[in-house]
Protein backbone atom coordinates (compact mmCIF):
# COMPACT_ATOMS: atom_id res chain seq x y z
CA UNK A 1 0.00 0.00 0.00
CA UNK A 2 1.27 3.26 -1.09
CA UNK A 3 -0.11 6.83 -0.67
CA UNK A 4 0.70 7.53 -4.45
CA UNK A 5 -2.14 8.98 -6.14
CA UNK A 6 -2.45 7.04 -9.13
CA UNK A 7 -4.27 9.22 -11.34
CA UNK A 8 -1.50 10.54 -13.31
CA UNK A 9 -0.60 7.09 -14.38
CA UNK A 10 -4.46 6.62 -15.71
CA UNK A 11 -3.83 10.29 -17.97
CA UNK A 12 -0.11 9.17 -18.74
CA UNK A 13 -1.49 5.69 -20.18
CA UNK A 14 -4.72 7.20 -21.91
CA UNK A 15 -2.47 9.63 -23.81
CA UNK A 16 -1.05 7.32 -25.67
CA UNK A 17 -1.28 3.67 -27.21
CA UNK A 18 2.63 2.54 -27.58
CA UNK A 19 5.06 2.38 -24.91
CA UNK A 20 8.48 1.43 -23.92
CA UNK A 21 8.59 -0.01 -20.87
CA UNK A 22 12.51 0.65 -19.77
CA UNK A 23 14.34 -0.47 -16.85
CA UNK A 24 18.27 -0.10 -14.79
CA UNK A 25 21.63 -1.77 -16.61
CA UNK A 26 22.24 -4.88 -14.88
CA UNK A 27 18.81 -5.64 -14.23
CA UNK A 28 17.19 -7.51 -10.93
CA UNK A 29 14.23 -8.99 -10.14
CA UNK A 30 12.71 -6.36 -9.16
CA UNK A 31 13.45 -4.37 -12.13
CA UNK A 32 12.35 -7.29 -14.95
CA UNK A 33 9.16 -8.70 -12.49
CA UNK A 34 7.88 -4.92 -12.84
CA UNK A 35 8.59 -3.85 -16.30
CA UNK A 36 6.82 -7.17 -17.14
CA UNK A 37 3.96 -6.95 -15.15
CA UNK A 38 3.11 -3.42 -16.28
CA UNK A 39 4.12 -4.80 -19.52
CA UNK A 40 1.52 -7.54 -19.45
CA UNK A 41 -1.09 -5.51 -17.61
CA UNK A 42 -1.24 -3.04 -20.16
CA UNK A 43 -1.47 -6.03 -23.23
CA UNK A 44 -4.67 -6.69 -21.01
CA UNK A 45 -5.91 -3.14 -20.91
CA UNK A 46 -5.70 -3.33 -25.17
CA UNK A 47 -2.62 -1.09 -25.28
CA UNK A 48 1.03 -1.84 -26.88
CA UNK A 49 4.41 -2.10 -24.76
CA UNK A 50 8.09 -3.62 -25.59
CA UNK A 51 9.87 -3.98 -22.37
CA UNK A 52 13.76 -3.11 -22.90
CA UNK A 53 16.75 -3.83 -21.01
CA UNK A 54 20.39 -1.66 -21.37
CA UNK A 55 21.68 -5.12 -20.35
CA UNK A 56 21.14 -8.82 -20.79
CA UNK A 57 18.79 -10.36 -18.83
CA UNK A 58 20.40 -12.82 -16.56
CA UNK A 59 19.16 -16.62 -17.48
CA UNK A 60 17.32 -17.12 -14.31
CA UNK A 61 14.74 -14.65 -15.21
CA UNK A 62 13.75 -16.32 -18.85
CA UNK A 63 10.72 -17.77 -16.83
CA UNK A 64 9.13 -14.53 -16.38
CA UNK A 65 8.14 -13.33 -20.24
CA UNK A 66 7.68 -15.42 -23.44
CA UNK A 67 11.30 -15.79 -25.32
CA UNK A 68 11.58 -11.80 -26.97
CA UNK A 69 9.31 -10.39 -25.17
CA UNK A 70 12.15 -8.10 -22.77
CA UNK A 71 14.38 -6.76 -26.05
CA UNK A 72 18.26 -5.99 -24.94
CA UNK A 73 19.00 -2.54 -26.63
CA UNK A 74 21.58 -2.30 -28.89
CA UNK A 75 21.06 -6.04 -29.69
CA UNK A 76 18.03 -6.97 -30.80
CA UNK A 77 16.19 -3.60 -30.22
CA UNK A 78 17.59 0.04 -32.01
CA UNK A 79 16.69 3.36 -31.06
CA UNK A 80 15.26 3.44 -34.56
CA UNK A 81 12.71 1.24 -33.68
CA UNK A 82 11.91 2.79 -29.86
CA UNK A 83 11.46 5.95 -31.86
CA UNK A 84 8.14 4.17 -33.37
CA UNK A 85 6.78 4.14 -29.93
CA UNK A 86 4.17 7.18 -28.46
CA UNK A 87 5.77 7.14 -24.76
CA UNK A 88 8.26 5.90 -21.90
CA UNK A 89 7.92 4.47 -18.82
CA UNK A 90 10.98 3.77 -16.96
CA UNK A 91 10.82 1.39 -13.49
CA UNK A 92 12.95 1.42 -10.58
CA UNK A 93 15.41 3.78 -11.19
CA UNK A 94 15.43 7.44 -11.10
CA UNK A 95 18.95 8.69 -12.11
CA UNK A 96 21.14 9.01 -15.45
CA UNK A 97 23.51 6.26 -14.81
CA UNK A 98 21.55 3.50 -14.14
CA UNK A 99 20.10 3.71 -17.89
CA UNK A 100 23.50 2.47 -19.25
CA UNK A 101 23.42 2.19 -22.59
CA UNK A 102 19.76 3.65 -22.61
CA UNK A 103 20.13 6.69 -21.55
CA UNK A 104 21.21 8.59 -24.51
CA UNK A 105 18.34 6.94 -26.55
CA UNK A 106 16.17 8.24 -23.24
CA UNK A 107 17.92 11.67 -23.28
CA UNK A 108 16.59 11.57 -27.15
CA UNK A 109 13.07 11.00 -26.88
CA UNK A 110 10.65 13.22 -27.70
CA UNK A 111 7.84 11.61 -26.31
CA UNK A 112 6.52 11.69 -22.90
CA UNK A 113 8.16 9.89 -20.02
CA UNK A 114 6.92 8.66 -16.66
CA UNK A 115 9.11 6.92 -13.65
CA UNK A 116 7.41 5.15 -11.28
CA UNK A 117 10.64 4.10 -8.51
CA UNK A 118 11.56 3.54 -4.85
CA UNK A 119 14.99 4.53 -4.93
CA UNK A 120 16.02 7.51 -2.67
CA UNK A 121 18.51 8.88 -5.31
CA UNK A 122 17.03 10.95 -8.06
CA UNK A 123 17.54 13.22 -11.16
CA UNK A 124 15.67 15.17 -13.24
CA UNK A 125 14.67 13.56 -16.03
CA UNK A 126 12.14 15.76 -17.43
CA UNK A 127 9.59 13.53 -16.50
CA UNK A 128 6.19 12.84 -14.44
CA UNK A 129 7.55 10.50 -11.40
CA UNK A 130 5.05 8.38 -9.00
CA UNK A 131 7.86 7.37 -6.39
CA UNK A 132 7.50 5.97 -2.44
CA UNK A 133 10.81 5.78 -1.24
CA UNK A 134 9.13 3.58 1.64
CA UNK A 135 8.02 0.62 -0.82
CA UNK A 136 9.89 -2.20 -0.14
CA UNK A 137 9.95 -2.55 -4.33
CA UNK A 138 8.96 -0.96 -7.63
CA UNK A 139 6.45 -4.40 -8.30
CA UNK A 140 4.52 -3.00 -4.89
CA UNK A 141 4.25 0.11 -6.70
CA UNK A 142 2.98 -1.43 -9.92
CA UNK A 143 0.68 -3.63 -7.91
CA UNK A 144 -0.74 -0.80 -6.11
CA UNK A 145 -1.46 0.55 -9.18
CA UNK A 146 -3.30 -1.78 -10.99
CA UNK A 147 -5.18 -2.60 -7.44
CA UNK A 148 -6.71 0.90 -7.32
CA UNK A 149 -6.79 1.41 -11.06
CA UNK A 150 -8.46 -1.79 -12.57
CA UNK A 151 -8.92 -3.85 -9.37
CA UNK A 152 -7.34 -7.45 -8.92
CA UNK A 153 -9.12 -9.23 -11.50
CA UNK A 154 -7.06 -7.60 -13.89
CA UNK A 155 -4.06 -9.46 -12.74
CA UNK A 156 -3.57 -12.44 -14.29
CA UNK A 157 -1.08 -15.26 -13.97
CA UNK A 158 1.89 -13.69 -15.69
CA UNK A 159 1.57 -10.43 -14.21
CA UNK A 160 1.16 -12.29 -10.77
CA UNK A 161 4.12 -14.37 -10.98
CA UNK A 162 6.14 -11.17 -12.38
CA UNK A 163 5.27 -8.97 -9.65
CA UNK A 164 5.18 -11.80 -6.78
CA UNK A 165 9.45 -11.90 -7.91
CA UNK A 166 9.85 -8.42 -8.02
CA UNK A 167 8.90 -8.13 -4.05
CA UNK A 168 10.36 -11.10 -3.19
CA UNK A 169 14.01 -10.23 -4.82
CA UNK A 170 13.32 -6.62 -3.32
CA UNK A 171 12.50 -8.25 0.43
CA UNK A 172 15.30 -10.50 0.08
CA UNK A 173 12.35 -13.38 0.07
CA UNK A 174 11.20 -11.53 3.09
CA UNK A 175 14.18 -11.52 5.20
CA UNK A 176 15.24 -7.91 4.70
CA UNK A 177 13.78 -4.88 7.01
CA UNK A 178 11.94 -3.58 4.36
CA UNK A 179 9.64 -6.20 4.29
CA UNK A 180 6.12 -5.01 6.20
CA UNK A 181 2.29 -6.44 6.74
CA UNK A 182 1.33 -4.67 3.69
CA UNK A 183 4.22 -7.03 1.69
CA UNK A 184 2.65 -10.36 3.14
CA UNK A 185 -0.93 -8.54 2.50
CA UNK A 186 0.56 -8.20 -1.19
CA UNK A 187 1.87 -11.62 -1.85
CA UNK A 188 -1.40 -13.17 -0.74
CA UNK A 189 -2.96 -10.95 -3.34
CA UNK A 190 -0.66 -12.49 -5.73
CA UNK A 191 -1.16 -15.90 -4.78
CA UNK A 192 -4.91 -15.77 -5.07
CA UNK A 193 -4.50 -14.09 -8.53
CA UNK A 194 -1.76 -17.29 -10.04
CA UNK A 195 1.72 -16.89 -8.35
CA UNK A 196 3.05 -20.27 -7.28
CA UNK A 197 5.74 -18.85 -4.39
CA UNK A 198 6.99 -22.37 -4.36
CA UNK A 199 7.93 -22.26 -8.56
CA UNK A 200 9.34 -19.21 -8.53
CA UNK A 201 11.70 -20.39 -6.03
CA UNK A 202 12.61 -23.35 -8.02
CA UNK A 203 12.65 -21.00 -11.14
CA UNK A 204 15.01 -18.10 -9.48
CA UNK A 205 17.51 -20.58 -7.43
CA UNK A 206 17.84 -24.28 -8.20
CA UNK A 207 18.68 -23.79 -12.14
CA UNK A 208 21.94 -22.79 -11.55
CA UNK A 209 25.33 -23.76 -13.39
CA UNK A 210 28.42 -25.74 -11.71
CA UNK A 211 29.96 -22.25 -12.70
CA UNK A 212 27.70 -20.33 -10.19
CA UNK A 213 28.54 -22.53 -7.74
CA UNK A 214 32.11 -22.67 -8.48
CA UNK A 215 31.82 -18.82 -8.31
CA UNK A 216 30.95 -18.72 -4.80
CA UNK A 217 33.02 -21.10 -3.96
CA UNK A 218 36.04 -18.73 -4.72
CA UNK A 219 34.27 -15.59 -4.15
CA UNK A 220 33.71 -16.68 -0.87
CA UNK A 221 37.20 -18.00 0.22
CA UNK A 222 38.95 -15.19 -0.71
CA UNK A 223 37.02 -13.18 1.95
CA UNK A 224 38.82 -10.53 3.80
CA UNK A 225 37.72 -9.61 7.18
CA UNK A 226 39.09 -6.03 8.61
CA UNK A 227 37.87 -3.51 11.68
CA UNK A 228 37.77 -6.41 13.96
CA UNK A 229 35.26 -8.06 11.45
CA UNK A 230 32.99 -5.46 10.86
CA UNK A 231 33.80 -5.01 7.64
CA UNK A 232 33.71 -8.25 5.22
CA UNK A 233 34.71 -7.66 1.51
CA UNK A 234 35.44 -10.12 -1.19
CA UNK A 235 36.05 -9.38 -5.07
CA UNK A 236 35.86 -11.30 -8.24
CA UNK A 237 37.72 -10.58 -11.56
CA UNK A 238 36.46 -10.24 -15.01
CA UNK A 239 38.92 -13.55 -16.18
CA UNK A 240 36.95 -15.30 -13.10
CA UNK A 241 33.76 -15.79 -15.24
CA UNK A 242 35.93 -17.24 -18.57
CA UNK A 243 38.09 -19.88 -16.07
CA UNK A 244 35.01 -20.66 -14.01
CA UNK A 245 32.21 -20.94 -16.61
CA UNK A 246 30.31 -18.40 -14.90
CA UNK A 247 28.65 -15.26 -15.84
CA UNK A 248 28.70 -11.77 -14.87
CA UNK A 249 25.12 -12.12 -13.36
CA UNK A 250 25.85 -14.89 -11.01
CA UNK A 251 27.09 -12.81 -9.02
CA UNK A 252 23.72 -11.30 -7.73
CA UNK A 253 23.29 -13.17 -4.51
CA UNK A 254 27.17 -13.58 -3.54
CA UNK A 255 26.98 -9.96 -1.17
CA UNK A 256 24.48 -11.89 1.00
CA UNK A 257 26.86 -14.22 1.86
CA UNK A 258 29.04 -12.11 3.26
CA UNK A 259 26.27 -10.51 5.14
CA UNK A 260 25.89 -13.85 6.80
CA UNK A 261 28.87 -13.52 9.08
CA UNK A 262 27.82 -12.66 12.73
CA UNK A 263 30.06 -9.63 13.32
CA UNK A 264 30.05 -8.05 9.91
CA UNK A 265 27.99 -4.22 9.78
CA UNK A 266 29.16 -3.86 6.43
CA UNK A 267 30.03 -5.90 3.53
CA UNK A 268 31.66 -4.76 0.11
CA UNK A 269 32.27 -7.11 -3.03
CA UNK A 270 33.72 -5.88 -5.76
CA UNK A 271 33.41 -6.78 -10.18
CA UNK A 272 35.29 -6.11 -12.59
CA UNK A 273 33.35 -5.41 -15.69
CA UNK A 274 34.76 -6.14 -19.08
CA UNK A 275 35.62 -2.68 -19.76
CA UNK A 276 37.81 -2.91 -16.85
CA UNK A 277 35.51 -0.46 -14.67
CA UNK A 278 34.55 -1.90 -11.19
CA UNK A 279 31.11 -2.87 -9.87
CA UNK A 280 31.28 -2.35 -6.28
CA UNK A 281 28.04 -3.11 -4.08
CA UNK A 282 27.38 -2.41 -0.19
CA UNK A 283 25.68 -3.97 2.22
CA UNK A 284 24.55 -3.08 5.69
CA UNK A 285 22.28 -3.64 8.56
CA UNK A 286 22.51 -0.53 10.49
CA UNK A 287 24.95 1.97 8.35
CA UNK A 288 23.82 4.34 5.60
CA UNK A 289 24.75 2.35 2.01
CA UNK A 290 23.40 5.19 -0.32
CA UNK A 291 25.45 7.33 1.15
CA UNK A 292 28.35 5.34 1.15
CA UNK A 293 27.57 4.06 -2.92
CA UNK A 294 27.07 8.27 -3.24
CA UNK A 295 30.77 8.89 -2.95
CA UNK A 296 31.22 6.58 -5.51
CA UNK A 297 28.63 8.00 -8.04
CA UNK A 298 26.61 5.36 -6.89
CA UNK A 299 23.05 5.04 -5.02
CA UNK A 300 20.71 3.14 -3.99
CA UNK A 301 18.82 2.24 -0.73
CA UNK A 302 20.06 2.40 3.03
CA UNK A 303 20.48 -1.14 3.52
CA UNK A 304 21.50 -2.22 -0.06
CA UNK A 305 23.45 0.43 -2.94
CA UNK A 306 26.27 -0.13 -5.61
CA UNK A 307 28.80 2.28 -7.71
CA UNK A 308 30.72 1.88 -10.65
CA UNK A 309 34.42 2.96 -10.21
CA UNK A 310 36.92 3.36 -12.87
CA UNK A 311 39.30 0.47 -12.43
CA UNK A 312 42.07 -0.64 -11.89
CA UNK A 313 40.47 -3.18 -9.42
CA UNK A 314 43.39 -2.73 -7.11
CA UNK A 315 42.96 1.35 -6.90
CA UNK A 316 38.95 0.52 -6.67
CA UNK A 317 39.72 -1.88 -3.63
CA UNK A 318 41.32 0.50 -1.65
CA UNK A 319 38.97 3.87 -2.13
CA UNK A 320 36.42 2.12 -1.08
CA UNK A 321 37.91 0.35 1.53
CA UNK A 322 39.31 3.42 3.16
CA UNK A 323 35.81 5.33 3.36
CA UNK A 324 34.24 1.99 4.84
CA UNK A 325 36.73 1.69 7.18
CA UNK A 326 36.36 5.34 8.31
CA UNK A 327 32.62 5.17 8.25
CA UNK A 328 32.99 2.26 10.48
CA UNK A 329 35.22 4.24 12.67
CA UNK A 330 32.88 6.93 13.10
CA UNK A 331 29.68 4.43 13.56
CA UNK A 332 31.59 2.88 16.29
CA UNK A 333 32.68 6.28 18.41
CA UNK A 334 29.16 6.75 17.61
CA UNK A 335 27.39 3.73 19.27
CA UNK A 336 30.55 2.12 20.97
CA UNK A 337 27.96 -1.33 21.63
MN1 LIG B 1 13.88 -2.14 -6.76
Amino acid sequence: MTNIDWQPLEQFLQGANRFVVASHVRPDGDALGSSVGLAEWLDGRGQTSLVVSPSPVPPRYDFLATPGRIGHFGIDITSEHLNTYDALIILDLSSWSQLGALSEWVHSFAGPRLVIDHHVSQDEMNAVVLKDTRAESTGTLVLDAIRRLDGLEAINPVVARALATAILMDTGWLAHPNMTASTLTDLADLVKRGADLAEIHRLLFQRGTVGRVRLLGEAMARVRLEAEGRLAWSAVSFADFARLEALPADTEDLINHLMSIDSVQLALLFVEQRDGSVKCSFRSRKLNCAKLAGDFGGGGHRAAAGATLEGPMAVAIQQVRAAALELLDHALKADPT
